[in-house]
Formats: structure tokens, sequence, C-alpha cells
């Protein structure tokens, strides 16, 4: 079903959930070559959130600033490539939403233990805003919150299960955004954690 959040903002509740065990298996495969790691923030704080990537480009954090950069800084070497799973999905979503053409060349993939939280935020290291996000939840639900793009006004609760996808974009593109700390539980696939995937066109 499809459902909007706010212009600009389509949920499409359980959009992946037939394909779950191709992304997990792919999610597997990218972790086992960039496993997971807390990046540090230009603030010096560790993030709760453990992050990898995959595709073209990938999002780091450090002490000097925030960058989409070609390589792992872990490894050195190039970020695993976009699975097909994962490119084919993003496109389909987009088009659902409106996005035809979206061919995004960086996958950040968040992984949330109970207790794991992302404060309110906007994405704006993208080269070209009018490029939309798509993001896929997995495994524990989650409580996101939904900002403007002002960041004292109150941010909306949306919850957000396992496969749905939602689609960013247009006036929504820079709101804040964040999610609550995550709640124990136990999920059939992914045990007593949730997997996120953001999708984003970043050069
Ligand atoms: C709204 N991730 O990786 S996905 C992120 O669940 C991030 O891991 C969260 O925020 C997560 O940057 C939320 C939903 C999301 C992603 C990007 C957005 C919502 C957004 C960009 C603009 C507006
Ligand atoms: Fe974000």
């Amino acid at each position: 079903s499809m459902e909007p959040l706010a212009p600009g903002a389509v949920v499409l509740r359980r959009f992946a959930c037939r394909h779950d065990a191709a992304l997990l298996a792919a999610v597997q495969a990218v972790t086992a070559r960039a496993p997971f790691r807390h990046l540090v923030t230009p603030g010096g704080f560790t993030m709760s959130v453990a992050m990898s990537n995959c595709g073209a480009l990938g999002w780091v954090s450090d002490r000097t600033g925030y960058r989409y950069d070609p390589i792992d800084p872990d490894s050195g070497r190039a970020w695993p490539s976009m699975p097909a799973a994962f490119a084919a999905l993003a496109a389909q979503a987009a088009a659902e939403a409106g996005f035809d053409g979206f061919v995004p060349d960086a996958c950040l993939v968040n992984r949330y233990l109970p207790g794991t939280r992302l404060s309110l935020h906007q994405d704006r290291d993208e080269r070209d805003l009018g490029q939309p996000i798509v993001s896929v939840s997995l495994g524990l639900p989650a409580v996101f919150q939904f900002g403007s793009p002002t960041r004292s006004d109150r941010p909306r609760r949306v919850p957000l299960a396992h496969g749905d996808v939602v689609v960013w974009g247009g006036p929504a593109r820079l709101n804040f955004h964040g999610v609550l700390p995550l709640k124990e539980g136990e999920h059939p696939m992914l045990g007593a954690s949730r997997i996120n995937l953001t999708f984003r066109k970043a050069g």
C-alpha cells in the first residue's frame, strides 16, 4: 500500500518483504567485506548506529567532517559493489513514488541493536538534492522521527516495520529526521536487531 507521509514522502508498507531473504544475504556479503563500524562525528562522539556501505561511494564521518568517499577508510579498498537486488528494489520503489530513473551510487547500511538511536539530522551531503533517498527497514520495528526543514519544529513519530520502504524526495528531502532508541525484541530473521538501507545518488 502507498501512504503519503508529507509532500514528497511516501511509505510503501511491506514493499521489501518478498525480497527479504535476498536482501539479507546481500547485507551479509557486503558486511563480510566492509564490516559494521561505529563512526566518530566531527564533534568527537561515537555514533551508536553501526554502519557500512556499498556502491561507488560510501558515507563516512571522522573528526575532519562528513563526506562521501570511494574508499573504505578501514580497509583502504573500494566499497563492495551495489548488489543487483539492492539497486533493482531502490529503483522500483522510487518509480512507484514518481521518481523514474533513480540510479543510486551509494547505499548506507545501518545496524541498530536494542538501545541504538539516531539523533535528529538532515541528509545534505549529496550533490543533487533533487534526487530522492529510498530507505528500507528490516528486522525489529523502530519509531522514526520525521520533522520539518526547521530543527525546532516538533517531529512526528512514524512506526517503521520489517519490509517498509520510504521514498523521501521533493519538499521532504531536507526534513530533519531520526530514530528513537530501538526496543528489545526478537525478529525471526534478524534476531535482536534492525537493519536500515538508505539508497542515495550522492555523486
Ligand atoms: C527523511 N537513517 O541513514 S531512514 C540515515 O532508519 C538515516 O537508519 C535512518 O536517517 C535509519 O541518514 C532513517 C529514513 C530517512 C532517510 C533519509 C531521509 C528519512 C529521510 C532524508 C530526508 C528526509
Ligand atoms: Fe538521515
